[in-house]
């Protein structure tokens, strides 16, 4: 299935062609029955005798309805460009082949309508000037068939042509993040509200949840059609009805946006490429009220020129958009600027940059994903992804990080790892991006929390506080003079027992518990301090914290003013031999 548009100067035969061969008069207005004048979007399909289908979307030449095409032509595959050999290029002709440029549309093919009312050498005249009109355009070299709807002549080989061209146009990428822009609302009976459009970017299923944009209401999908046959599941380059619980028919309209939650980025300011018109007579500038139609809408914009102040006709540059509300936008999606003061189309873009950072004097935007980490130093990758289209591998942890920054980053940490010594870096003490960069580096072990340099010899082997400790296990020395770090580190690798400000040898404290674990075997029913500290030959100042430290560690337990078996003694009682 593709998705084609019609396009060309008012009454040059677009709808009549498309009725020809759809069989559907793609006109449904009775204002536009009445005048035989396109207004709004108009749809039918077909399918070729190769299978192929093709879904139509139709659309008005005259100026005054320009905003109504620019609605339908943004996501088509392709173009049916209609000219009538009776008058040949007319002013709507150069404007739509110009938007249909901008847009991106690669594929198309030319109509040459009417020719039962065109005398051989008009004909001739108008297969000139049309060569010559889209001479350097994606029309250059397309075939030009000459039909005429009324007469019934030339359709077979209209058909023909179009099935060659959509043999050579690509169907819509699936990227699985569909996007529906609306272009189309009404309330049908019994249903609820109806949305229109031409899916882009993935598949919208029955049951999914939506979001829709601007404002970020959540809505559910129904019920699902496609040409008129209700379906479970619509995939990219159709058009898709989409029936929604959730909202009313009033609370969305044309130029609304479809997405899934959390895939896009939803932004008001976007920076993007700027290609002006050659046939504006004056120079771009910010000045004038610009109109930027995006997807199926139309918002007004405030609009600065980046670098030089002005683009002059024929030129391009880059400039910065403000929208006045947010959109799910990527870089890639194409716009359409007017000027609505005037009313003259000035020219299109691509979409650059969806979250410009840097201030407008200084953005140089571009597609290039690197710029994007580069101007934020690292970027989580779903939120590049986001920003971007692209998914890339994380460079570290979570994130893409600028070569120069993650250099930056690893120095930075193994300085700080080679100042910790071998106590060791807290890895608390970095945060998450920290710790990320420090699994990377090669020369570092992380063990219980700490990073050390891997080849650091371990200067807390033998340490000489630990030593003094064991030297006088039950009248231990204060650890004036001890590094704080050091010491935390004794006690973390439980070497040292620290209790109430006391430290102990960690033997100490085993020694102690077995003599108490011996006590308490002669004396069942309890033991006073007091003979606990005799069987230490210690004093109270050392007594009391080790007798907390059993405590708490289940060896004793405290009943009135004595000490009896803990939960833990057996076990220490078990090791002491006696
Ligand atoms: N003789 C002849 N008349 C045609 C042909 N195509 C269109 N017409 C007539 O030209 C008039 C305009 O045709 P439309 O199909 O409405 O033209 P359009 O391009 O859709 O016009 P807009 O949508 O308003 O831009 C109608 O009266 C058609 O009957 C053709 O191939 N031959
Ligand atoms: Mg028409």
């Amino acid at each position: 299935m593709h998705v084609v548009a019609t396009a060309g100067h008012v009454d040059h035969g677009k709808s009549t062609l498309v009725q020809a061969l759809t069989g559907t008069d793609p006109d449904r207005l009775a204002e536009e029955k009445a005048r035989g004048l396109t207004i709004d979007l108009g749809f039918a399909s077909v399918q070729l005798p190769s299978q192929r289908g093709i879904a139509f979307v139709d659309v008005p030449g005259h100026v005054r309805f320009l905003k109504n095409m620019l609605a339908g032509v943004g996501s088509v595959d392709a173009c049916l460009f209609v000219v009538a050999a009776t008058e040949g290029w007319k002013p709507q002709s150069e404007e739509h082949l110009r938007i249909l440029q901008l847009l991106g549309i690669e594929h198309g093919l030319v109509a040459l309508t009417k020719v039962g009312q065109a005398e051989p050498d008009l004909r001739e005249l108008a297969r000139l000037e049309i060569a010559e009109r889209v001479e350097g355009t994606f029309l250059a070299g397309a075939d030009v068939v000459e039909v005429d709807a009324v007469d019934g002549v030339g359709l077979d080989e209209l058909t023909a042509a179009l099935d060659a061209l959509l043999e050579v146009t690509p169907t819509a990428a699936d990227h699985k993040r569909p996007r529906l822009w609306v272009d189309r609302v009404f309330a049908a009976k019994g249903a609820g509200t109806v949305v229109t459009g031409t899916l882009t970017g993935g598949t919208l299923r029955v049951d999914d949840e939506l979001v829709a944009e601007p404002g970020g209401r959540t809505v559910r999908v129904r019920a699902l059609q496609s040409l008129h046959a209700e379906r479970t599941k619509v995939g990219p380059g159709n058009r898709v009805a989409a029936n929604l619980s959730g909202v009313s028919r009033d609370e969305l309209g044309r130029g609304d946006v479809l997405v899934r939650a959390g895939q896009w980025h939803v932004t008001r300011r976007v920076d993007g490429s700027l290609t002006v018109l050659d046939s504006l007579d004056h120079p771009v500038t910010r000045r004038g009220a610009h109109v930027a139609y995006v997807g199926s809408g139309e918002f007004p914009v405030r609009m600065r020129v980046l670098g030089p102040s002005e683009i002059g006709p024929g030129g391009a540059g880059a400039v910065r958009l403000h929208l006045p509300v947010g959109l799910p936008l990527l870089p890639g999606d194409r716009f359409i600027l007017r000027e609505s003061g005037r009313e003259e189309t000035v020219g299109g873009g691509e979409i650059l940059d969806v979250d410009p950072i840097v201030p407008a004097a200084r953005a140089t935007p571009d597609r290039d994903v690197g710029r994007v980490i580069a101007e934020r130093g690292r970027v989580d990758v779903d939120h590049l992804f986001r920003l971007t289209g692209e998914r890339r591998e994380p460079d570290v942890g979570r994130w893409a990080v600028a070569p120069a920054v993650l250099a930056e980053a690893r120095e930075k940490v193994a300085a700080a790892v080679a100042a910790a010594g071998s106590v060791g870096l807290d890895t608390a003490s970095l945060d998450e991006f920290g710790r990320a960069v420090l699994a990377t580096l090669d020369d570092v072990t992380v063990e219980a929390g700490h990073a050390r340099p891997a080849d650091a010899a371990d200067t807390l082997e033998g340490h000489p506080f630990v030593a003094a400790l064991a030297a006088s296990p039950f009248a231990p020395p204060d650890p004036d003079g001890v590094d704080r770090a050091e010491l935390r580190e004794l006690v973390r690798r439980g070497e040292v027992v620290e209790e109430g400000g006391v430290y102990f040898a960690a033997a100490a404290v085993a020694a102690a518990a077995a003599v108490v674990a011996d006590l308490l075997a002669a004396s069942p029913d309890g033991v006073t301090v007091a003979e606990v500290r005799d069987a230490w030959g210690t004093t109270r100042k050392y007594a009391i914290p080790l007798l907390s430290h059993l405590d708490e560690t289940g060896v004793t337990r405290r009943r009135d003013d004595l000490r009896i078996a803990g939960p833990r003694l057996e076990q220490v009682a078990g090791g002491s031999g006696s």
